[in-house]
């Protein structure tokens, strides 16, 4: 059985949120410079041509990283930084950035963990199609391939797509993060080829077979508003949508269509043996939450028939996100998952909570405190977890809610680009020290 003292602890970072230098050094645009740039869908109307400038202040944030006491360094790549097409030619200046980045990491003993895909898409692929082109497939593989043939001899652990639901529900269904597509056939499509994608991409990791490869799911507790039949189904809808759909076709269990009869829409795009190249067997899964939604039947929703009850009218108080914090669902998730497969390694590889610019960090110290119980919990009903990643280490561009939410442990003056840790990064270094003695 695992120990809580053996456990792992790191931080998550993500290239579109941090980096900056959006057109240097040879860098193509992505789906989000082009979203954030062209959209008025960002909150605060910001763009993320600076971001953190993690681009020039790699060494500063990692140095942060380790005298906290923090132990792995996830970050994710930049596609069209290493390939500004989306396939083809190599930037060459893409390639010496991220090597700087882990070999700095290796210097300073905090072990680089690559993302492969954080939602940064060239635009010139989506220009193509996107997520919605089965040709995505093989762009995808090439990129797999291209870092793993400049980065695998330093890098071990690797995380192929970053939580695919939030990525496309928001992307593709949705319409409120780049690209800005809606609509269930862009979603289901994208769906299919993202998973076979991920799929493809493992096994191109795995052909170095001493790489540890895993993937980042995206999940939240979903409960029914009153416990009538609709309610309940209506929230298994959702339940199905949020925390299986992309996780089970990997398992070999097939899309979960007869709980969300909408997905049986995927099969169109099947080419026969796509549901047996779905099947992977991960090194391990992330798990990734953040809040619980609660959900009532609605039949006038299209597909799903279901609607989220805001928090609020649950006389429930909301961080700035707009989320329930509800730091009880790692533990729920990982004895999730870990019923799935009891062996399976399993790590929280994201987990967090926003404050406005004005609210006192004492809550995210609590947060974390509640979050390390649940830890503790799970590890004596034996569920196999390694470790856990914050999300994260600086306050950062937060997706279609620009700079407002502040999800770090660390604070940034976007004028000085100064970095100064909070409350909870001096609380998480003596409690860091104090594990390990
Ligand atoms: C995500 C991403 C992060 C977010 C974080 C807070 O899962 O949405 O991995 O990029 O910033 O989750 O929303």
């Amino acid at each position: 059985m695992n120990e809580f003292r053996h456990l792992e602890w790191g931080v998550t970072i993500a290239a579109a949120q941090t980096e900056g230098a959006h057109d240097k050094d040879g860098k193509g645009p992505s789906i989000w410079d082009t979203f954030t740039q062209k959209s008025r869908k960002i909150k605060d109307g910001s763009d993320i041509k600076e971001a953190t400038d993690f681009y020039h202040r790699f060494k500063e944030d990692i140095d942060l990283t380790i005298d906290i006491g923090l132990k792995i360094f996830r970050f994710s790549i930049s596609w069209p930084r290493i390939l500004p097409e989306g396939t083809g030619k190599i930037n060459q200046k893409g390639i010496e950035f991220y090597n700087q980045v882990i070999d700095y990491c290796l210097l300073v003993g905090v072990e680089p963990w690559i993302t492969t895909y954080h939602w940064d898409l060239p635009q010139k692929l989506e220009d193509k199609g996107g997520w919605t082109n089965r040709e995505i497939i093989d762009w995808y593989k090439e990129y797999v391939q291209v870092l793993r043939d400049h980065f695998a001899d330093r890098v071990k652990n690797w995380i192929l797509i970053n939580e695919g639901i939030v990525c496309l529900g928001g992307g593709y269904f949705l319409g409120v993060h780049a690209p800005g597509r809606r609509g269930i056939r862009n979603f289901v499509s994208s769906t299919h080829h993202l998973l076979l994608a991920q799929a493809i991409g493992f096994k191109e990791l795995k052909k170095k077979n001493e790489l540890r490869v895993g993937t980042a799911i995206s999940c939240t507790k979903i409960e029914p508003y009153r416990n009538t039949s609709a309610d309940r189904k209506a929230a298994n809808r959702i339940d199905t949508l949020m925390n299986r759909l992309f996780i089970e076709p990997h398992l070999g269990l097939g899309y979960p269509d007869d709980d969300l009869p909408i997905l049986k829409r995927i099969s169109r795009y099947y080419k026969i043996g796509d549901i047996e190249a779905l099947k992977t067997d991960f090194d391990f899964w992330g798990i990734q939450t953040y809040t619980r939604e609660v959900i009532k039947a609605a039949w006038y929703i299209p597909y799903m028939g279901a609607l989220p009850i805001k928090p609020k009218k649950r006389k429930i108080p909301v961080s700035i996100m707009g989320w329930e914090t509800y730091s009880q669902g790692t533990q729920y998730f990982l004895e999730r998952f870990s019923a799935y497969d009891p062996e399976k390694p399993l790590w929280l590889s994201e987990c967090g909570m926003a404050l406005s610019e004005k609210e006192d960090d004492q809550a995210r110290i609590e947060y974390y405190q509640n979050v390390i119980e649940g830890m503790k919990l799970v590890l004596k009903k034996g569920v196999n977890l390694k470790g856990i990643l914050l999300w994260t280490l600086l306050d950062n561009f937060e997706w279609a809610e620009g700079f407002v939410p502040k999800f770090g442990i660390i604070s940034l003056n976007r004028k000085t680009m100064q970095r100064k840790m909070k409350k909870s990064a001096f609380w998480l270094k003596k409690y860091l020290s104090n594990i390990k003695l």
